[in-house]
């Protein structure tokens, strides 16, 4: 037997593999449809932390992978969350002072019914579980089953005008956060989406995770969730939304606008300034694996970027 890397594997023998990953996937889909009903057992991950608050009424989503789900440990003890820290195994202590109550969302800019929603009003929106691929700027990816609900049904509590295009994400800044006394991003960090972007299916707000709240170091009590794009455009611990006409900027394209555009789709095609994006390593596997065009979402989402160079646009 030849031992190849995942380096050596040819684009045809890639195809293949994609397209069998794909029906795996749209027959979790269907069987989930035909399924449709609330999720009975526990996630052995809630088990294992008896004092975290689990979430109940929660049913199986749309677009479930059924690749692997990374272990509880590893999606919770390596985070990026450089309010913290910039070290990833840092988050899962220091952020057990991030404050969650009380917690609120100001929604507004470019809408009919500006809003300050409280986190109660929005744990009691009908929440459903998507188990999707994230695959960090840096070359690692994971597999989470999320908790949470689709951002459309948000932004239909505030009616956008016609004039919203945008939609920008601000996050909390608190006195228990110690990164924010070092200026390695403009705090607080922003995110944003074209507003197609965020009104699309697969992007959701999660609230939870493996069955049971999110934990602090993965963005609680409210964050954003967009499995096609590079992990920092899913910002954690949420507290305003901003409906704009025009592009916001976002923190780590102010920090590195060559090295992080606004778009940041995952694209095996365009290499970070600095390394490839060709490959990466799922947590928990040895072997890299390679990096699929929008994080194997291309067949839901490409048209979004219909006519675009997405070389320019990164
Ligand atoms: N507020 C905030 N959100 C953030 C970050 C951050 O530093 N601060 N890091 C981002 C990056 S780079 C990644 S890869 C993901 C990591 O999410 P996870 O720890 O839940 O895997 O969160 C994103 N959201
Ligand atoms: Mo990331």
């Amino acid at each position: 037997m030849i031992i190849r890397s995942t380096d050596d594997i040819a684009p045809s023998e890639i195809t293949p593999q994609a397209v069998h990953a794909r029906r795996r996937e749209l027959m979790v889909a269907l069987g989930a449809g035909l399924a449709g009903g609330v999720l009975g057992a526990r996630s052995a991950a809630a088990a294992e932390t008896p004092q975290a608050e689990l979430l109940d009424g929660v049913t199986r989503g749309r677009f479930a992978t059924s690749e692997a789900q990374t272990t509880f440990k590893d999606a919770t003890s390596y985070n990026n969350y450089y309010e913290f820290s910039t070290d990833k195994y840092s988050p899962a202590g220091l952020a057990k002072r991030l404050r969650v109550r009380p917690w609120e969302v100001v929604v507004d800019g470019e809408v009919a019914r500006p809003r300050t929603i409280g986190i109660d009003e929005l744990l009691r929106l009908p929440r459903e579980e998507r188990i999707y691929r994230m695959r960090c700027v840096e070359g690692w990816s994971m597999v989470i089953p999320w908790v949470g609900f689709e951002f459309a049904r948000l932004a239909r509590l505030v009616e956008p005008t016609s004039k919203a295009r945008y939609v920008e994400f601000i996050t909390a800044s608190q006195d228990t956060m110690p990164g924010l006394s070092y200026r390695v991003l403009d705090w607080p960090y922003g995110e944003g989406l074209r507003l197609d972007e965020a009104m699309h299916p697969l992007t959701i707000m999660a609230i939870g995770m493996y069955g049971q709240v999110l934990p602090n170091q993965n963005g609680a009590p409210i964050r954003l969730v967009v499995p096609w794009k590079y992990g920092f455009k899913s910002a954690k611990s949420i507290v305003h939304i901003r409906f704009t006409a025009t592009q916001p900027g976002t923190a780590w394209n102010k920090a590195a606008a060559n090295e992080y555009g606004f778009y940041s789709n995952v694209n095996p095609e365009v290499d970070h300034p600095r390394w490839s994006q060709a490959t990466e390593r799922r947590i928990g596997e040895f072997r890299k694996r390679p990096t699929l065009p929008f994080n194997g979402y291309a067949e839901q989402v490409a048209s979004l970027y219909t006519g675009m160079d997405l070389r320019k646009n990164f």
